[in-house]
């Protein structure tokens, strides 16, 4: 038995039943008889064979109409059935949903944070996209959506949490189809929007729960983001600045995670000053004030005109670097959770392009990563 699938087993155990040996699989717990389920006697287990709950499989379909009358004829407790009922659910969607958290990608990293933080945007230009109209005018993320990114040495599958509150919960209810073998969790937290820090805190505290829980320990990579270049030097930012990020290096550390703070932008990939920065925002950026095409082209060349050779020139090698491929079609993978009680069977597994398995380990990912960010202008 893979340890990946033993650790998942041993946790509902635990939790759930009352067994000496650990079963094999998650279907062999499923055919075992409810009075194994902790709290439930073996009396209660052949009371309940009388309406055909001769397995815990048999519990799964149980409607509450029923419910309602086992606990009237048999006088059992109805709050215990009700959670005998989800734990039976709970295995059984484990067994349906094995292959998606049991394969463990070679890479695994999570990009989390309220919804308009910036983690696509920011992706998208780690990725090097270089037309900036494509990154300032991104629709939300729906759900999960799953990305291979080849860098240089290593293949990384990138999870980008859609960061709208219902996605959200949903992360939260269903935690392990989601934060099971993370390599790395990128959080991103809009050094912006001060109104939002507690919101953000709160659920960043939520996955941490989960991944301790999950006794996970990936590296944890936090994004001070939108620290644009043109707001860096501003008290009010600073103050910010600290703040968070005292908040978050204590939670941190008291949960002994490994991690790292850091200042990131979008913005930073174009311009290494803050005026620059500034037009670039007023040009693209949500509050445009551009409006008219003469506007537009008066500021564009002003902004031509301070791009500077070298900038040019990191594009070019840039370019050269880093060879990022978005798979296409039906290769990006989009855990929709919306479409969650959608009766349409999965689509087939995407055909893989074969990639070349190199050795490598988080030290090497880490520091490819900071490469990729430091090049990519997103960090300092
Ligand atoms: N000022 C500033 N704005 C940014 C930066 N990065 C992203 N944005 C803007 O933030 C907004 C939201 O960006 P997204 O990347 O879609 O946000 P998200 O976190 O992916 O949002 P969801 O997909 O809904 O979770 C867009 O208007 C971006 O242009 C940045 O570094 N600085
Ligand atoms: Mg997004």
């Amino acid at each position: 038995m893979s340890s990946d699938k033993e650790k998942i087993i041993k946790i509902f155990c635990k939790k759930f039943l009352d067994l000496e040996k650990t079963p094999n699989s998650f279907s062999e717990i499923l055919n075992m008889k409810p009075d194994v389920l902790k709290d439930c006697s073996k009396e209660n287990g052949d009371k309940l064979k009388k309406y055909k709950i001769i397995q815990i499989r048999h519990l799964v379909k149980i409607d509450s109409k029923n419910v309602k009358k086992i606990v009237k004829e048999t006088y059992i407790n109805e709050e215990q059935i009700e959670k005998w009922i989800l734990v039976a659910q709970l295995l059984s969607r484990a067994w349906k949903k094995r292959s998606l958290y049991l394969k463990k990608s070679k890479q695994k990293i999570i990009v989390l944070g309220l919804n308009n933080a910036g983690k696509t945007s920011m992706l998208e230009s780690l990725k090097g996209k270089t037309k900036f109209g494509d990154i300032t005018n991104l629709p939300p993320t729906k759900g999960v959506e799953i990305q291979k990114v080849e860098v240089e040495n290593f293949n990384l599958m990138i999870w980008d949490f859609g960061g709208q509150e219902f996605h959200r919960q949903d992360y939260l209810k269903n935690p392990e189809e989601y934060f099971l073998h993370i390599d790395l969790i990128i959080y991103v937290i809009d050094i912006q929007d001060s109104e939002r820090y507690d919101e953000s805190l709160e659920y960043f505290e939520k996955i941490l729960e989960i991944i301790r829980y999950f006794k996970e320990n990936p590296y944890v990579l936090v994004l001070l983001h939108k620290s644009d270049p043109d707001i860096r030097q501003s008290v009010d930012f600073q103050i910010n600045n600290e703040m968070i990020s005292e908040i978050i290096s204590t939670s941190l550390s008291e949960r002994n995670f490994n991690f790292e703070l850091i200042q990131s932008s979008i913005y930073n990939f174009y311009a290494n000053e803050p005026e620059f920065a500034k037009s670039f925002k007023q040009f693209f950026g949500p509050d445009k004030i551009a409006n008219t095409v003469e506007e537009q082209v008066s500021l564009l060349s002003e902004m031509v005109i301070k791009l500077n050779s070298s900038i040019i020139h990191q594009f070019q090698e840039l370019k050269d670097l880093i060879k990022v491929s978005n798979l296409k079609g039906g290769d990006i993978i989009n855990l929709k959770t919306s479409n969650r009680n959608s009766t349409q069977p999965p689509p087939p597994p995407p055909k893989k392009k074969i990639l070349q398995e190199k050795k490598f380990n988080r030290n090497d990912v880490m520091s490819e990563l900071r490469k990729v960010f430091k090049l990519r202008n997103l960090t300092d």
